[in-house]
């Protein structure tokens, strides 16, 4: 009788024991997996999700813009998806980036690290300069400025 309530106890005392392992474990691995979750966004940006119709990607960042020629069509809906590359850490302009044409009354910013969008239909063939006039100089900096291309 002694014997085996010792041993419930014994048995009982295991069991705890097991129970508190296996919720160390679980935290271990719960706290783990966030962690890798946060250092893989840090390091491996998604690219940003496709959008219906006819859209053009540009980034900027310090550098300049990526294209500095943009063609398309008179009459066609088009939009323009300006992505930032640069963080919030960038003294010069805060991250942000501008995509603007003033003929055609377009002017967007990207914040660090985001994007934006604007879709025109252009109505007259031509070209047309776009530029951004946050960071490294305004739009004097050559970089920082590019060609839309209207062709009929
Ligand atoms: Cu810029």
């Amino acid at each position: 009788m002694k014997q085996s309530t010792r041993s419930t106890r014994k048995e009982a005392r295991l069991k705890k024991q097991r129970i508190r392992s296996t919720i160390f474990i679980v935290i271990v691995i719960g706290v783990l997996g966030l962690a890798g979750f946060y250092i893989k966004s840090a390091f491996f940006r998604p690219p940003p999700a496709p959008l219906a119709g006819n859209v053009i990607d540009v980034s900027a960042s310090m550098g300049g813009f990526d294209k500095t020629e943009i063609r398309v069509k008179v009459g066609q809906p088009v939009t323009i998806r300006l992505t930032s590359m640069d963080n919030s850490a960038h003294t010069d302009g805060g991250g942000k980036h501008q995509w603007a044409i003033d003929e055609l009354a377009l002017d967007m910013v990207a914040q660090p690290e985001g994007s934006n969008t604007v879709t025109f239909t252009p109505t007259k063939t031509g070209s047309y300069n776009y530029y951004c006039n946050i960071c490294c100089g305004g739009r004097a900096n050559p970089s920082m400025n590019g060609t839309l291309i209207v062709e009929g």
